[in-house]
């Protein structure tokens, strides 16, 4: 049985983290093709329920109130509601998009935990783990940082390595730091409830391996297979956190749930929460029935980082529960980059969703077009501005745009807007129609494996088909003399727009609308695609409608000199300043006597790159000093430059030359040097303190 031919759906997106905004990653990897998939069920008239919501919980969140200075309450509620508006803007057609911290939420995940607590499913163990003398509190995931066992990087995360992808327990790391003092923190003993995922590892060999290898994307597949492989081990379920959804027994107080345990039951309470709202049953869509062919189609939409978590943890939870579906597919993408770089929130090497919305305002479907078009999901894929412009103005706009546009014009221009049945449909007629009657079937092959990328191109493919009629047969010259053969072709190229319409709605859901305008049609669903009649004879069209506008070069220039920015105030904010030295007496302070000097002659040391000889009127006398800042100056522009120069320092021999004194320079991590020099011009010889 073919994925899309279930009699009810349930999918699910990623919960994004409520800790930050949303990026063209996240879009990539778990919601364009999540939507895609949803907007095609629904066209075929599927009982479906797309959920989604924010992931509330766990130190992503603790961790940035921490940083923004406010409380986890403030962070959901701001991210939650950017995260939910972007969403909205591009489309992505949520069903419910629900909350972590809705009590809903709360409840079902601790029925969840204690459905299995009373099975006897969880391991108990008391293990010693980091603690935070300063801070009073235990060292979870990523309130640690250390060096990974693994490829020796710094900066690794107490539960995972960024770097090499290697999955860590905090206790694995070298050099173990607490990320809220910065301080080594000491071991201490604490409880907590284990998930024996090794007691489920045959059964999951069986599922995964043998019942699945033929369904799984290949990315996917083998990801399992290697942690199948490296052989699974009990994971604690539990925390010592004071934010997040409260273990329900009472000598766990002040614990809550592993946020891997909550987060993907999030699926279940939004769906619960949806059925509330508008009279469903939320058990069609997530428990077993009677007759197991009525299950629901459970589907996944995720990225590869949280392909452990829906293929492995998640689906050991439900099957330990026991009533629950298990996921038909777990279709992960892998990782979008940009402009040659990984996409890095803590960098700001980003395109956001918000930031885009207003720099492209209206222009979601072409994002939605390019992300479709280079959607990561046999390998990692590259996001440039030049190829976003390319694929839009050659595409959206020469191909897709400008054929509607002609259909629409010509037809107003030479019949009123009406479509008209002219001279009997010739060979070149019948063979667009029939490549248009093919169209629809390899689209929907595609969507049902998952290949949006090239659902995408077949759908552009039937744009082409429509150009090139048009172009071949030249209507504008032909009205000249065979009116009755331009009402045919019109005819004919309308029915191409009509087609486009229908199967542009599961990827360009307001250009779809628009189509739907213009050809004064309503909407209908997929099964219309194909179709040769879709318009009738003496159909009046609606008004032309601007679908697509080109990107312009300054477009483009203006979004790589934002990446350059944030790309240099991340070099000036990595710089590192040095330390502060030990503490000085004022006595020792005095000691130094400092004056302000002006530079009267200045040249550079022979055989010396970094050397200058500078004389310098220090308002007492005429000296020698040399100084090593000629990579940064050159002689001539400082002479008559007022510095400060510390003047009772012992003279040296610098290459010859007895060097009076030291003239005071600001030095920054990269070595770059400049003057300190008073702000008006002040008589040499003044003192400084
Ligand atoms: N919030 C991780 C992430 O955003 C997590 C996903 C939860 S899905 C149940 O990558
Ligand atoms: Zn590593």
């Amino acid at each position: 049985m073919s994925n899309t031919s279930k009699k009810r759906y349930t999918i699910t997106s990623a919960l994004p983290y409520a800790n930050g905004p949303l990026h063209i990653g996240h879009l990539a990897g778990a919601y364009i093709p999540g939507d895609i998939f949803v907007r095609f069920l629904r066209l075929n008239n599927k009982d479906v329920v797309y959920v989604c919501g924010s992931d509330e919980h766990g130190a992503a969140i603790t961790i940035r109130a921490k940083k923004e200075g406010i409380t986890p309450r403030e962070i959901i509620d701001k991210y939650n509601k950017q995260i939910k508006e972007s969403f909205e803007e591009f489309g992505i057609s949520f069903d419910i998009y629900h909350r972590t911290s809705e009590p809903i939420h709360h409840q079902l995940s601790q029925e969840f935990f204690l459905n299995l607590y009373e099975k006897g499913e969880f391991v108990e163990k008391f293990s010693e783990q980091y603690y935070d003398e300063e801070y009073n509190q235990f060292l979870a995931d990523r309130y640690i940082v250390g060096t990974c066992p693994n490829c020796k990087s710094e900066g690794a995360y107490g539960d995972q390595c960024e770097k090499c992808g290697t999955s860590l327990s905090p206790t694995d790391l070298i050099n173990p730091v607490s990320t809220l003092s910065g301080k080594t923190p000491i071991l201490r003993k604490t409880k907590h409830w284990y998930l024996p995922l090794d007691k489920y590892q045959p059964w999951l060999e069986q599922w995964l391996i043998n019942e699945k290898k033929d369904v799984l994307k290949s990315n996917v597949f083998g990801q399992c297979q290697s942690w199948l492989k490296s052989g699974l081990h009990p994971r604690s379920m539990t925390r010592d956190l004071d934010w997040g959804v409260d273990v329900p027994l009472a000598e766990a107080e002040g614990k809550k749930l592993y946020v891997w345990l909550d987060a993907p039951i999030g699926y279940i309470s939004a769906t619960k929460q949806w059925a509330l709202d508008t009279g469903k049953n939320w058990e069609d869509y997530w428990k077993k029935q009677e007759d197991p062919a009525d299950d629901s189609c459970l589907i996944h939409f995720i990225g590869k980082d949280n392909i452990v978590f829906h293929c492995i943890i998640f689906p050991a939870i439900l099957h330990a529960h026991g009533e629950y579906i298990l996921p038909e597919n777990v279709p992960a993408n892998e990782f979008l980059n940009l402009e040659g770089d990984k996409l890095s929130t803590s960098r700001n090497h980003a395109v956001w969703l918000h930031e885009y919305l207003e720099e492209f305002p209206g222009k979601q479907d072409e994002l939605r077009y390019v992300l479709t078009s280079i959607l990561p999901e046999t390998s990692d894929a590259e996001f440039t501005w030049k190829d976003f412009q390319a694929r839009i103005n050659n595409e959206l706009v020469a191909i897709l745009g400008n054929f509607v546009n002609r259909v629409m014009v010509l037809s107003h221009k030479y019949f009123d807007g009406k479509i008209l049945m002219g001279s009997p449909l010739n060979e070149v007629d019948t063979t667009v129609f029939a490549e248009l009657a093919k169209a629809p079937a390899g689209i929907e092959a595609s969507i049902q494996q998952y290949r949006f990328r090239e659902a995408m191109a077949q759908f552009i493919q039937v744009a082409r088909i429509g150009n090139k009629y048009l172009a071949d047969e030249e209507p504008w010259k032909v009205i000249k003399n065979d009116e009755e053969r331009v009402k045919t072709v019109l005819f004919v190229a309308a029915q191409i727009v009509a087609n486009l319409a229908v199967l542009a709605q599961p990827f360009l859901p307001k250009s779809a609308t628009k189509l739907f305008e213009m050809l004064n049609l309503p909407a209908t669903d997929w099964a219309q695609a194909g179709l040769a009649d879709m318009l009738t004879d003496g159909h009046q069209l609606g008004e032309v409608q601007l679908l697509f506008e080109k990107v312009t070069d300054e477009q483009v220039a203006f979004q790589l000199e934002k990446l350059e920015v944030s790309k240099a105030s991340n070099i000036a904010a990595n710089a590192k300043v040095d330390p502060i030295k030990e503490n000085i007496t004022f006595d020792d302070f005095v000691k130094m006597d400092i004056r302000v000097g002006t530079i009267i002659e200045a040249e550079k040391v022979a055989k010396t790159k970094k050397l200058l000889k500078l004389t310098i009127d220090t308002g007492l006398d005429k000296r020698t000093v040399v100084s090593g800042i000629a990579e940064f100056f050159k002689p001539e522009e400082i002479v008559g430059k007022q510095v400060s120069i510390l003047v009772n320092l012992e003279p040296r021999e610098i290459k010859g030359i007895q060097s009076q004194g030291m003239i005071l320079m600001a030095e920054d991590a990269d070595g770059r040097l400049d003057f300190v020099n008073p702000n008006t011009s002040v008589k040499a010889g003044s003192t400084i303190r």
